[in-house]
């Protein structure tokens, strides 16, 4: 909705009481929650609670009250509202960054529980241009943050902007609001409180509305995936599980133990650089391409031939099963358990890792943007944590039946790390679109990221989906997700915030 239509509904002066009504720091009291903003399926790990945070925290110092909230969780939330602003008028939107704004961003500790959580959670994350209009003059020592997302469609295998939201052309976005609830109404209160607060500085660019998806599918992604299962634990804020990469805190935060990059400004640290993309799925496409291309083995259906070619396409069944360590047939009952749905490298006894893909192509979107064992030694630096949430309507049976989609739905991808080049610019451009990669493999070239491997628009292919024949070259004519376009972002510590991004 936009700002201007909410200003106009009249429900600014309800939704304000409501608004200091909940937060603490406010000399109100706060009406805690009774449930929670977060999703948690069975499959996804659970969160540390807000003490074991803290005491982690402490161990490695880390501040976990001036950390944005969005950052560790991970794609865990119930609604979320990408807001795209443009500022207007920079010293009002100082001032109210340091003191309303400030007040109300969630940090990391207050989403641990339910009953610290607000209402409605809020983050904010600028780009350069954001930084630029703010008379923010520091380097932050990134240098594709700096250049814009624009800069790198086509190295990240978009054709060009051509398929791109026109709000993300032109660098005209300054920054993004994120606010995550449980209801679509909380998530509008809260923008026009926002509005009324910011009373001008701000002009809305472009919003993108974000929801689990309904019923069985919560925690799903659109082509029917379950999400959000596999992120790095961090050291200072949860402990791995089985099969769970733990990395230095420095490659998801700013100026933090293992940061690659040695000079940054003193108010950048407990940041993360926030990749945004909008990356739409073509649902009943990537159906009828399963339909059509069943793997076709003894003992399979061809419905069950076809559930396998998606489940070697992703590297996990719907359910979340890894296909490594379930290569045939769906698992629910380890897909549900997350001390056992991670817990696999690609290795296996009597498997010879460099030629064999019996268990998992080396395509798999989930080998490609995380090799396990097809590194010989651990791989520190190249990790992001996802927090995504899907968009756009369920499949309706016109499209279904038509296969073709007809309304857009997608993926709000948002990527955390400390440096874009390392975290999602690598992922998706030196692995995924990478036909070479892996390289040390017995085919020197195994093909696309069946998924999110681009080629600019053109047709790809990826050897190794079928494990009747590794060789077996599938040709995908279409990409079932179009990149719809993004910005680089970066996610200030609340202490940059009361300082307004300055030293
Ligand atoms: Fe991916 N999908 O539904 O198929 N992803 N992804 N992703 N992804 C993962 O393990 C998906 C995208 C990663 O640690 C799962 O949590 C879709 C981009 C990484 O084992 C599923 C889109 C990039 C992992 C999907 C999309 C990545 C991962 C399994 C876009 C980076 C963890 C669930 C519409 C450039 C791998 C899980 C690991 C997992 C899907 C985008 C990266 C189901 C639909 C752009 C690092």
């Amino acid at each position: 909705m936009k700002i201007s239509s909410i200003l106009s509904s009249g429900f600014v002066i309800a939704s304000a009481l409501q608004f200091v009504a909940a937060y603490p720091g406010s000399g109100v009291a706060l009406t805690p929650r009774k449930t929670s903003i977060l999703i948690n399926p069975a499959a996804q790990p659970d969160l540390p609670t807000a003490a074991q945070a803290q005491a982690a925290a402490s161990a490695a110092s880390l501040n976990l009250d001036d950390i944005q909230g969005d950052i560790l969780i991970g794609m865990k939330k119930n609604q979320e509202l990408f807001f795209f602003f443009s500022i207007t008028n920079s010293t009002l939107f100082k001032q109210k960054l340091k003191s309303d704004i400030k007040v109300r961003v969630t940090t990391t500790t207050q989403l641990l529980s339910v009953s610290s959580q607000p209402t409605t959670a809020l983050n904010v994350a600028f780009s350069q241009q954001g930084l630029n209009a703010l008379g923010v003059t520091d380097d932050l020592g990134d240098p594709l943050f700096t250049a814009g997302q624009e800069a790198d469609a086509s190295v990240l295998g978009d054709p060009g902007t051509t398929n791109w939201v026109p709000s993300f052309v032109g660098k005209q976005i300054h920054g993004v609001f994120l606010l995550a609830s449980d209801t679509t109404s909380n998530l509008n209160s809260f923008l026009s409180d926002l509005n009324a607060i910011l009373q001008g500085a701000i002009q809305e660019v472009y919003s993108l509305n974000g929801a689990a998806r309904p019923g069985d599918q919560q925690g799903h992604e659109h082509f029917g995936f379950l999400d959000g299962i596999s992120q790095p634990a961090v050291t200072g804020f949860n402990t791995p599980l089985p099969g769970q990469e733990l990395v230095a805190p420095g490659v998801i935060l700013v100026g933090e133990d293992s940061d690659p990059v040695a000079t940054r400004p003193t108010w950048a640290k407990d940041g993360s650089f926030l990749a945004f993309r909008q990356l739409s799925q073509k649902v009943p496409e990537f159906e009828k391409f399963l339909t059509d291309n069943p793997i076709i083995e003894d003992g399979l259906t061809p419905a069950q031939g076809s559930a396998l070619l998606g489940a070697r396409l992703v590297g996990r069944w719907k359910s979340g099963a890894p296909v490594d360590l379930a290569p045939k047939f769906d698992d629910p009952v380890l897909a549900a358990d997350p001390t056992r749905n991670n817990n696999f490298t690609f290795a296996h006894p009597g498997q010879n890792i460099l030629n064999d893909q019996t268990n998992c192509p080396f395509t798999a979107h989930i080998r490609k943007t995380k090799p396990r064992a097809d590194f010989p030694t651990p791989n520190p630096g190249n990790h992001i944590i996802r927090a995504g949430i899907p968009y756009g309507p369920e499949v309706g049976p016109a499209e279904a039946a038509s296969n073709t989609t007809v309304t857009e739905r997608g993926l709000a991808f948002v990527a955390y790390q400390s440096d874009i080049s390392n975290g999602f610019h690598f992922l998706q451009h030196t692995w995924a679109n990478n036909v070479g990669f892996f390289f040390n493999k017995n085919q020197t070239q195994p093909g696309w990221d069946p998924l999110i491997g681009a080629n600019g628009g053109q047709p790809r292919w990826a050897l190794g989906l079928d494990q009747t024949n590794f060789d077996r070259n599938i040709t995908l004519e279409n990409d079932f997700i179009v990149s719809r376009g993004g910005e680089y972002f970066f996610s200030p510590s609340l202490s940059a915030l009361s300082g307004a991004l300055s030293a």
